[in-house]
């Protein structure tokens, strides 16, 4: 979701927030893949994402960098919360950054930890990717963000923020 705002002065450009968050509720009715898509079990509203052993991968977010801004870009962090069916429950949300190509230039994952959090508590998971560096900000590259659940217990995720930020 974009949202504008005006800058301070008249005569700038106007400045985007380039901030994309998404918590699953206005999904139903819009995707051919709805298995993921749950209902009655959400960190917000009513529907959140589930992942499993047969649909491993949330519904990921994906944009080439031209189209975030125009502007070089310094970092991007991502915010997601995740609910553990039990305690047993393993998963990551990764951060990649591909060549126009698809070659990997970047790969970065951050575990859903154990620490502090029982089965049926949401957890939030940060993660965060410098951009500035090893020209991973080139415009025709392209980013991925998603959570992948690795072990064999359900995990539903939601609310996922993502923000850019530039140089
Ligand atoms: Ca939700």
């Amino acid at each position: 979701m974009f949202v504008f705002f005006s800058s301070c002065g008249c005569c700038e450009e106007k400045q985007k927030d380039l901030t994309y968050t998404h918590d699953f509720e206005s999904l139903q009715g819009w995707t051919n893949h709805p298995y993921g898509l749950e209902k009655g079990i959400a960190h917000s509203g009513d529907f959140s994402c589930k992942t499993d052993t047969l649909a491993r991968y949330s519904y990921n977010f994906q944009l080439d960098l031209n189209t975030i801004s125009k502007r070089p870009l310094g970092k991007v962090s991502a915010i997601l919360w995740a609910l553990k069916s039990n305690e047993s429950a393993t998963g990551d949300l990764i951060i990649e950054i591909t060549d126009k190509d698809g070659k990997n230039l970047c790969w970065a994952s951050y575990p859903l930890t154990s620490a502090a959090a029982g089965a049926h508590e949401w957890i939030e998971i940060e993660g965060f990717a410098d951009l500035s560096k090893k020209g991973l900000n080139d415009p025709a590259n392209k980013i991925n963000i998603v959570f992948v659940n690795s072990g064999k217990a359900r995990i539903d995720v939601d609310d996922f923020e993502i923000k850019f930020e530039n140089l």
